[in-house]
């Protein structure tokens, strides 16, 4: 299996690259903001419990979103890799993924983080706000306090991820089609070397 996880602030483009990512390279995309999007939509109770968190721009619990996760690779076991976007949030889910990982005798190939400035991701968010019908993209208070969970709670995992030499900072200002670009070299340098090793 071949797994990569998009990391990044809300906003850097993660939801936007992971689409053209699982098209070029037929993996599994597993975007949790999706899931529990979704969630929301069907009013389940996972759902209406997420919601209550979402709208406040704080993190889903860990529990929720690892049994989540958990369920998802359960209907994906034929897999040949997948693509996590937006997950792992917390030191708690990333640990968590690589219990999961390990059962299934695989790991991470590489995290690939998405690096933009915050005026630019307000920017951007403000703009998907007018038109998404997201209820955490139309308040700035709100986005701002995304940010705050970001740094708080999420930038450790990168340090998770340092440590183990699976970290790669992308530059995530441009045109979409140039980010890409700079992913799929990332990402075919790392196929090339797990293909020689
Ligand atoms: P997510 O759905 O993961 O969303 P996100 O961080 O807002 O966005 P993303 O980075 O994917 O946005 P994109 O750039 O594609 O999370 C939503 C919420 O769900 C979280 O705040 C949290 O509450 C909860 N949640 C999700 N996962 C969780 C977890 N694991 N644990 C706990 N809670 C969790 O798009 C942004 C905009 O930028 C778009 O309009 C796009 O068109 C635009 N854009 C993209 N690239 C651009 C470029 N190069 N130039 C200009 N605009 C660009």
């Amino acid at each position: 299996m071949f797994n990569l996880i998009l990391f990044g602030p809300p906003g850097s483009g993660k939801g936007t690259q992971s689409e053209k990512l699982v098209d070029k390279y037929g993996v599994v995309h597993l975007s949790t903001g999706n899931l529990l999007r979704a969630e929301i939509a069907g009013k389940t109770p996972l759902g209406l419990e997420a919601k209550s968190f979402i709208d406040k721009g704080q993190l889903v619990p860990d529990e929720v979103v690892i049994g989540m996760v958990d369920t998802y690779f359960e209907q994906h076991r034929e897999a040949r890799g997948f693509l996590f976007d937006g997950f792992p949030r917390t030191v708690a889910q990333a640990k968590a993924l690589d219990k999961l990982l390990a059962l299934k005798k695989t790991g991470i190939a590489a995290v690939l983080a998405l690096e933009v400035n915050e005026e630019e991701l307000v920017k951007r968010l403000l703009n998907r706000g007018k038109t998404s019908g997201r209820s955490d993209d139309t308040d700035e208070a709100v986005i701002r306090q995304r940010f705050s969970v970001y740094n708080n709670e999420t930038s450790p995992v990168a340090d998770h991820y340092k440590k183990a030499r699976k970290f790669q900072s992308i530059q995530g200002m441009g045109t979409v089609d140039e980010i890409f670009g700079r992913l799929c070299a990332a990402i075919d340098k790392k196929m090339q070397q797990a293909e020689e090793a």
